[in-house]
């Protein structure tokens, strides 16, 4: 192939790759040298702003494919049989910023983009079923307290114990954290979930909640704490190598995805608020569904163009699914787009990893480096007489749900067998097993012991003592051992 000669970004033939215009050999440098400027400039404005959250991770591009007839629950036609869908996922650890290490102990970002022929759907998970928090309000300071302080720029475990144990709320995503599921051995080996209750509706107009599950065909397995730290110095990419030479060898990770569907009427009656995110449905009442698996099966071509660019967000659905009142995922519909508008640009939609495969029909127009744009003659305000889009209720598919009452700011309503810490004891009761639950009483001892507030410290065995009595006091007694054994030292 013939060598192509160097250009300006506008195609012109620049004389020299290496050497700017200088006055003479030594002289100074001519600010008239464009390309000079040009490379300058460009070269500064490589990156976009990182992710507030989630900014370290990788990805991939794939297919989802319906294996089982869920068409009694949802008209989707990304869930009708026999379909099978382009996807793109991303993989990413909450609180690092981008060159953090994969192995800290995180919880891990799991969304899933699907390219349905009805518009880009995104399922926007973790790796746990729960979160910290119930209301989106919380968010931005629950972030700030996991993050760095301001004056150091540390990270600081006091500022985490502070929040963590003034919002009770967090104990049992807090648990998963602190527990195995905090350190997943590869991305391909962990499981993902949507954590949130969606609403589902079908060709009738029935209207389902259900919540989605992703069980890793590689099998879920962590690694212990020692190790994760060892490759966090070694190799903070492990994660991201991990799936990248995986997909490059063929060895393509899948998960079968499920369903978790609760008559909609169940949900004002069931012993959790189903609308609550720190609540599981345990499985005995609400089983697993197969609806289909998803494989990954390409490697991005370029990863700021697919992964860095990639936009996903809880507010991208599609006819037949809708969110549901859930208060977090309502603060979510608003968050993510708003991040990506700052984040990536106005018309980031018009990217082509975001961009849908489904036609866009609609009167957005213009912006920053808008590069698509309508016929001349094409209407540019709706309602019009010439022919333009026109909205379908029929069309859209949209969920509902009842509600009246005032206007007010509350906790979420009660249900009979809510609480903080009644799952995150079952999580630590019935699913630990022993040497679980010894490694989980390690991981808390270690996080708690660079508590530098007392009164902190006794807030946090309080915690661990609601959670489990028995826990608690195992906490207290090794603080105490691990105090002593540093005064030793
Ligand atoms: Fe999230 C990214 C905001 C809860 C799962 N989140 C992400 C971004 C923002 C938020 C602004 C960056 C988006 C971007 O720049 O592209 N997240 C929130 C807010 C929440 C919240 C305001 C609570 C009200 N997040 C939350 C939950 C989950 C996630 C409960 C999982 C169940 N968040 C993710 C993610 C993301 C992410 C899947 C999505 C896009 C990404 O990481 O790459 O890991």
């Amino acid at each position: 192939m013939p060598i192509e000669p160097t250009t300006t970004q506008t195609g012109t033939p620049v004389a020299s790759d290496a050497h700017s215009l200088t006055v003479g050999a030594d002289g100074v440098t001519a600010l008239h040298d464009r390309y000079l400027v040009e490379k300058l400039a460009q070269f500064n404005r490589e990156r976009i702003p990182e992710r507030i959250v989630h900014a370290k991770g990788g990805g991939a591009h794939g297919q989802f494919v319906v294996t089982n007839d869920v068409s009694q629950y949802t008209r989707a036609a990304l869930f009708q049989p026999g379909a099978t869908t382009e996807t793109l996922q991303r993989f990413s650890s909450v609180a690092g910023e981008q060159g953090s290490p994969d192995t800290w102990r995180d919880v891990r970002g799991f969304s899933v983009k699907f390219y349905t022929s009805e518009g880009n759907y995104d399922i926007v998970g973790n790796n746990t079923p729960v979160f910290f928090i119930r209301d989106g309000i919380k968010f931005p300071d629950f972030i700030h307290s996991q993050k760095r302080l301001p004056g150091s720029g540390l990270r600081d475990a006091t500022m985490q114990w502070d929040f963590w144990t003034l919002s009770p709320e967090s104990a049992h995503q807090v648990t998963y954290l602190m527990g195995d599921r905090g350190l997943p051995r590869s991305w391909r080996e962990m499981p993902g979930f949507g954590s949130h209750t969606y609403q589902w509706i079908n060709a009738a107009g029935e209207r389902f909640w259900v919540k989605y599950h992703f069980a890793s065909n590689q099998g879920h397995v962590e690694m212990e704490g020692s190790e994760a730290e060892l490759i966090a110095g070694a190799d903070a990419d492990y994660y991201r190598r991990d799936l990248y030479e995986a997909i490059k060898a063929g060895n393509f990770p899948s998960w079968d995805v499920s369903v978790q569907v609760m008559p909609y009427e169940d949900a004002k009656t069931y012993r959790f608020n189903p609308f609550d995110l720190t609540k599981v449905w345990p499985h005995a009442d609400y089983p697993l569904i197969k609806v289909g698996t998803h494989t990954l099966n390409r490697n991005p071509e370029n990863f700021f163009a697919e992964i860095e660019q990639a936009a996903f967000s809880p507010a991208n659905t599609v006819p037949g699914i809708d969110i549901s009142p859930d208060k977090m995922l309502m603060a979510r519909v608003f968050s993510y787009p708003d991040a990506q508008r700052y984040r990536v640009g106005t018309n980031y939609t018009e990217i082509p990893v975001n961009a849908p495969k489904a036609a866009v029909h609609n009167y957005s127009q213009d912006g920053a480096a808008r590069h698509g744009f309508k016929p001349a003659d094409a209407p540019v305000y709706a309602p019009n007489s010439l022919g333009g889009p026109v909205a379908d209720a029929a069309a859209a598919g949209e969920g509902s749900w009842e509600s009246d009452g005032a206007l007010l700011r509350a906790a979420a309503t009660l249900h009979s067998e809510d609480s903080d810490f009644g799952q995150a004891g079952t999580l630590y009761r019935e699913v630990f097993d022993d040497a679980a639950r010894a490694r989980f009483l390690d991981t808390i001892t270690g996080a708690i012991s660079g508590v530098q507030r007392p009164e902190v410290t006794e807030r946090a065995i309080a915690y661990w003592t609601a959670v489990d009595a028995t826990l608690g006091a195992s906490l207290r007694a090794n603080l105490a051992a691990w105090a002593e054994a540093d005064l030793l030292v």
